[in-house]
């Protein structure tokens, strides 16, 4: 297939910011061609969708993706986002972190834009580590492994991102791997579909950093054992708790619908409208003069 006729073509800076700065075999890539491949099946025009990421390997994905796209600071990707969304609520935001940045530094923004149920995407790719600055340890790495700040094994317990997001909120929460590529995306649409706080995490490796400290092989080889090691929700039923909590449980964990921020807050605002005056409504409290 020539290069301008692959779907990927018509939503990346090929002329601008490539080649990329991820290392050959990671598996940031396959989490951009699936939120491509979602964002075309739905038909979203380029112009009505804004992607916005923190700082990290991660984080460069907007910088390649030809929609509108904001590359901010480390950790405040949702801080960014959620202004952005309450501004242009036409717009389809779709927030791109790495674990550090969504739960170490942004921990604070990801639990209050799920509490609020800002109406946005987050896809978290969940590679364990710091991977952009070499390896320390971040809010998912696994107890006992090494990382550049844990030479001798890590002594905390990680966040299991997904349980964390439904205790937080979140309207819909997903969780695929790099391996499966093809759910990957269909987990990503369904995401994008849904009015409310999304959560995708894609879990992935960094077999520069946390493979290599961690003596786990190749990039082929980590993308081994997230087959090996994954299990879809349906097998997972099926498993006794001590076996499933060993593994990484795919598909969509929660499901539910409730009212968005933007929504509440419109009602707000038409029913400080319909009061005589600001001050009335004030004065009957909570539900207004109704
Ligand atoms: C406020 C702030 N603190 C720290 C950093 C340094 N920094 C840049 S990327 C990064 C961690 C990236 O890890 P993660 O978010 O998991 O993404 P990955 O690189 O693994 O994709 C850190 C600590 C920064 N840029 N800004
Ligand atoms: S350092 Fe790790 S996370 Fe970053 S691009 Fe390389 S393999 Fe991927």
């Amino acid at each position: 297939m020539a290069k301008s006729e692959h779907t990927a073509y018509a939503y990346l800076r090929t002329t601008k910011k490539f080649p990329n700065i991820w290392c050959a075999g990671c598996g940031i890539g396959i989490v951009m061609g699936a939120l491509i491949r979602a964002i075309d099946r739905i038909g979203l025009d380029k112009d009505d969708v804004a992607v916005v990421s923190g700082i990290g390997c991660s984080g460069r994905m907007p910088v390649y993706l030809d929609f509108n796209t904001m590359h901010t600071t480390h950790g405040r990707a949702l801080a960014f986002a959620t202004g952005l969304k309450l501004a242009q609520p036409k717009l389809h935001v779709i927030v791109v972190m790495g674990d550090g940045d969504a739960l170490a530094i942004g921990g604070n923004h990801f639990i209050h834009a799920a509490r609020r149920n800002i109406n946005l995407t987050a896809i978290v790719i969940n590679n364990a580590i710091y991977g952009m600055t070499g390896g320390q340890y971040s809010p998912t790495t696994p107890l006992e492994m090494r990382a550049a700040t844990a030479p001798y094994g890590h002594v905390e317990p990680p966040f299991p991102i997904c349980e964390l997001s439904i205790a937080a909120g979140a309207t819909f929460v997903a969780r695929s791997t790099v391996y499966h590529a093809i759910e990957l995306d269909k987990l990503i649409e369904k995401a994008i579909r849904k009015v409310g706080f999304s959560v995708v995490e894609a879990v992935s490796y960094c077999h520069t950093t946390y493979g290599r400290m961690n003596k786990m092989g190749s990039a082929v080889d980590m993308m081994r054992m997230l087959k090996e090691h994954s299990v879809s929700l349906a097998a997972a039923e099926k498993l006794m708790p001590e076996e499933r909590a060993m593994k990484i449980v795919r598909g969509v964990l929660h499901d539910v619908d409730k009212p968005d921020y933007m929504t509440l807050y419109n009602q707000v605002i038409e029913r400080a409208k319909a009061t005589i005056s600001g001050k009335e409504f004030l004065r009957a409290g909570p539900g207004g003069l109704e």
